[in-house]
């Protein structure tokens, strides 16, 4: 039984403008939107699509597990509010949907805030991800990123929320 100052964490891998120096990073740190906490640098175990698409610019994760390559991101420990918070901002299920992957940690924060030890880097770990299977026909003949960067050399300027119609 969980007290009530216990809340559910969840594990969720980061590879686009959420990452830190991206558009969006600030949202994990906005306390009102719950609570986050950096554990590692990692990579995907399997290659994926990572295009950057649609008028808007944004980075989708293909669920097509074998192709493109393996994707580079930050794993982050949440809270229940923070992870409702995401899952309702990168609008799922309609947008992305959020799966698990396996991941090879690349390096894992010495400690985390409760004091715990980490795995050592090269380990496996499982997180959720922000993925899509509800792409565009054309998505998959994308160019394909290893690492998301939105200030990259792609020119493929991001446009953030508030900036939509
Ligand atoms: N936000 C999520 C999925 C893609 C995006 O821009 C992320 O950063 O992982």
């Amino acid at each position: 039984m969980c007290l009530p100052s216990c809340s559910h964490m969840a594990r969720v891998f980061i590879y686009g403008t959420l990452k830190k120096g991206q558009p969006n990073f600030y949202r994990l740190f906005d306390a009102a939107n719950g609570k986050a906490e950096f554990l590692a640098s990692a990579c995907t175990t399997q290659r994926y699509p990572l295009v950057i698409a649609g008028e808007h610019n944004i980075p989708f994760l293909l669920n097509l597990p074998g192709q493109g390559y393996r994707v580079h991101g930050e794993i982050y420990e949440v809270d229940d509010k923070m992870l409702r918070s995401l899952d309702d901002f990168e609008d799922v299920p309609a947008m992305y949907q959020r799966t698990r992957v396996t991941l090879e940690v690349k390096e894992w924060v010495a400690k985390t805030a409760a004091g715990e030890e980490r795995p050592a880097a090269g380990s496996a770990t499982e997180a959720f991800l922000y993925s899509t299977t509800t792409y565009r026909p054309d998505w998959p003949s994308l160019t394909r990123y290893e690492s998301y960067d939105a200030h990259g050399a792609h020119g493929l300027r991001y446009t953030t929320r508030s900036e939509r119609d």
